[in-house]
């Protein structure tokens, strides 16, 4: 017996914690750039589960990694070596040039790993008094719902009723460098940003600005860690996103997409100072490196370059962006992004970003509100050109009806 919509939404009012508000579309089934929800109608995911399908729903190549391995050997722990863990490193370390990796579950824990990192390598290696370090991040930041992550959050939703925090971090407004220079201290260990930030709206900074940012790190001996969690792994066109700037961070952050939405597998990837203080007993995970998430992220990355997805999401992005800066409506207020990490702003006096979502979604396509004026719009990587354009009509008719 098949369960309709509105039953499984009333089961999940009543049962589960009411930390979420989705719109109310229950899926079932996904393939591309397409999901499907228990009554058979078809959507275009303008979403990705915030960039972790970047490859497609259910891509096959993953799936069948996903298989292959579940049918050998799934967890060890690392008490044990397992056959994955070393491949994995092999070949992420050759596609992203890093020379230390450690591997992770959740995004959150791969951004506390590399907080605690940062702060042992300033004390043992930049010689920061004990129990001092300071990391600098940005306000509007989002990085993870962890205890340590949300205390340096400044949205007051995602820290309100939840601190103590651990002190030890300096906010500054994102993109001012100017800002971020009066920000340091003797005790800098670390700075942390997204290279665009998501949650916020899809923020780019002004040019220069990260330039700025990595001249101010190398000159102070600070650790310069970008959260790619959201814009690498070819969401914005680009490998990473910091290729845009023309910077390379010391310590890269990734996720979500590392398993093409499979599997949680994150991983810090760094040089071998940074993630060289931490020996035997000082960090860890049950779950992290485990040889299913190691075959599922191997193939995760492979389709990701062999199929072009990075250049697709370039063209695809540009093509996207630019329909989408053509739409002739007076609720626009802005169009930004970059690659396939795109955002239509609204005028503030529509009346939420929302309302268009739930328009979208009766004309099949999923995207999702930020912020209650921004929509954000991040597809699959996979996506084709009349995908891009079906996309760009929806939300021009959504726009319409909206007015
Ligand atoms: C939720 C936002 C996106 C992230 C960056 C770390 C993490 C994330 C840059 C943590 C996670 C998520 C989590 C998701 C909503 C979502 C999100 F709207 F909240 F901001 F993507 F835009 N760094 N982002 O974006 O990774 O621990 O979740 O694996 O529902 O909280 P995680």
């Amino acid at each position: 017996m098949t369960r309709h919509a509105e039953d499984l939404i009333a089961i999940e009012t009543r049962l589960g914690a009411h930390n979420y508000k989705p719109i109310d579309v229950v899926l079932e089934r996904g393939s591309g750039v397409w999901v499907w929800d228990v009554e058979g109608r078809r959507y275009l995911d303008c979403l990705s589960a915030y960039s972790a399908v970047n490859q497609g729903h259910c891509h096959p190549k993953i799936r069948e990694a996903m298989i292959a391995q579940s049918e050998r050997l799934t967890l060890t722990s690392r008490a044990f070596r397992n056959d994955q863990l070393p491949l994995f490193y092999e070949e992420i370390a050759a596609l992203t040039g890093s020379h230390t990796v450690l591997p992770m579950n959740s995004g959150a824990e791969a951004v506390e790993t590399a907080i605690k990192a940062v702060r042992k390598w300033g004390y043992e290696v930049k010689g920061v008094p004990d129990g001092t370090a300071e990391i600098i991040v940005a306000r509007e930041n989002f990085h993870g719902r962890t205890l340590g992550v949300v205390g340096f959050s400044t949205d007051p939703d995602a820290r309100g009723g939840f601190g103590p925090f651990a002190p030890g971090f300096v906010a500054v407004p994102f993109g001012d460098a100017d800002a971020l220079e009066a920000a340091i201290g003797p005790s800098t260990v670390g700075v942390l940003l997204e290279p665009i930030q998501g949650e916020a709206g899809t923020i780019i900074p002004p040019p220069g600005y990260f330039q700025r940012v990595r001249a101010l790190c190398t000159a102070h001996a600070i650790t310069l860690v970008l959260d790619e969690i959201q814009t690498g792994l070819g969401r914005t066109g680009r490998l990473f996103a910091e290729e845009h700037e023309g910077i390379e961070a010391d310590v890269t952050l990734v996720g979500k997409a590392l398993s093409g939405g499979f599997y949680p597998v994150s991983a810090v990837l760094s040089n071998k100072e940074v993630l060289g203080v931490l020996k035997p007993g000082q960090h860890g995970s049950t779950f992290g490196g485990n040889p299913l998430a190691c075959a599922i992220a191997r193939a995760a990355l492979k389709v990701l370059v062999e199929e072009g997805m990075i250049e697709n999401a370039d063209a695809m992005g540009a093509r996207m962006k630019a329909g989408l800066a053509g739409i002739r409506s007076n609720l626009v207020k802005d169009v930004r992004g970059r690659g396939l990490m795109l955002a239509v702003e609204l005028h503030p006096e529509v009346g939420g970003a929302r309302r268009v979502c739930e328009a979208l979604r009766e004309r099949g396509v999923l995207a999702k509100d930020t912020h209650e004026h921004t929509i954000r719009l991040a597809p699959p990587l996979v996506i084709s050109e009349a995908e891009v354009d079906l996309a760009v009509e929806a939300l021009a008719d959504a726009l319409r009806a909206c007015a």
